[in-house]
């Protein structure tokens, strides 16, 4: 797990740069659901208009293990660390091995905001930490008509997924209740800072006060929306409101 502390702390540095362009982000988003919403509209339309069904793809999963104990399943939001194979479903060839390619470590990302191909997002869902899945993925919720890299056009592709670890997400109820520390379901400055402060030390940084007001005095800017001092839970996860 030492190993993986690198990435971790580049997720907290993601997590700054998250809270940092919010409102930047919150635009882009909005902009990309009302074009979701117009489409899904067309399609609606579509429906209507022919009478037939558009098959809704899917992934297929297959639970190869499933632990015994299993305090917490997987969730939109969560950050997950993963194992993994992906084979061609064509000729069974393995395009990636977290295992044995690249740094051979597992990778973390987090479910449900397309950080990686759809059907991962779909098929990882209600999963345990110890958990093996078999998951078979369409090429519409993969790498679709073009493919990538090793992936040849229209690719039906097989994964291997282990589950390793499940963290909470950056925007998580779980992360606001951690951050909150009198449980008055509002985060004050000092609150932020004691937390940037925990999280800098953790990955190994020297504390450094100004610097982490300075971050305070510009989250509090982008997040606390009805300037009323305090980060509700609802300015706290609101760019999460699309999951
Ligand atoms: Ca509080
Ligand atoms: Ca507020």
């Amino acid at each position: 797990m030492q190993k993986l502390s690198a990435t971790y702390g580049i997720f907290y540095f993601k997590l700054f740069i998250l809270l940092h362009f919010s409102v930047g982000l919150l635009g882009k988003r909005a902009g990309e659901m009302i074009f979701f919403n117009f489409c899904s509209l067309l399609l609606s339309l579509f429906m209507f208009v022919s009478g037939g069904k558009l098959p809704e793809p899917e992934v297929n999963v297959e639970v190869i293990h499933k632990p015994f104990l299993c305090s917490r399943k997987s969730k939109y939001g969560d950050m997950l660390l993963v194992h993994y194979e992906g084979f061609l479903e064509s000729n069974g060839t393995m395009f990636h091995s977290s295992r044995t390619h690249g740094d051979k470590n597992p990778i973390w990302f987090t479910l449900g905001t397309k950080e990686v191909i759809r059907g991962w997002d779909k098929g990882l869902q209600d999963m345990c930490t110890g958990e093996r899945r078999k998951l078979t993925v369409p090429p519409s919720l993969a790498y679709g008509k073009e493919g990538q890299g090793k992936i040849p056009p229209s690719s039906t592709l097989i994964f291997d997924i282990e589950l390793m670890e499940i963290r909470n997400g950056p925007r998580s109820h779980e992360s606001f209740r951690d951050m909150d520390l009198n449980d008055d379901w509002k985060l004050s400055k000092l609150e932020v800072k004691e937390y940037l402060k925990k999280e800098f030390e953790k990955h190994g940084y020297s504390p450094n006060d100004t610097h982490h007001e300075d971050m305070v005095e510009d989250i509090f800017k982008h997040e606390d929306e009805d300037e009323d001092g305090f980060i509700s839970v609802r300015e706290f996860t609101s760019l999460h409101d699309e999951l």
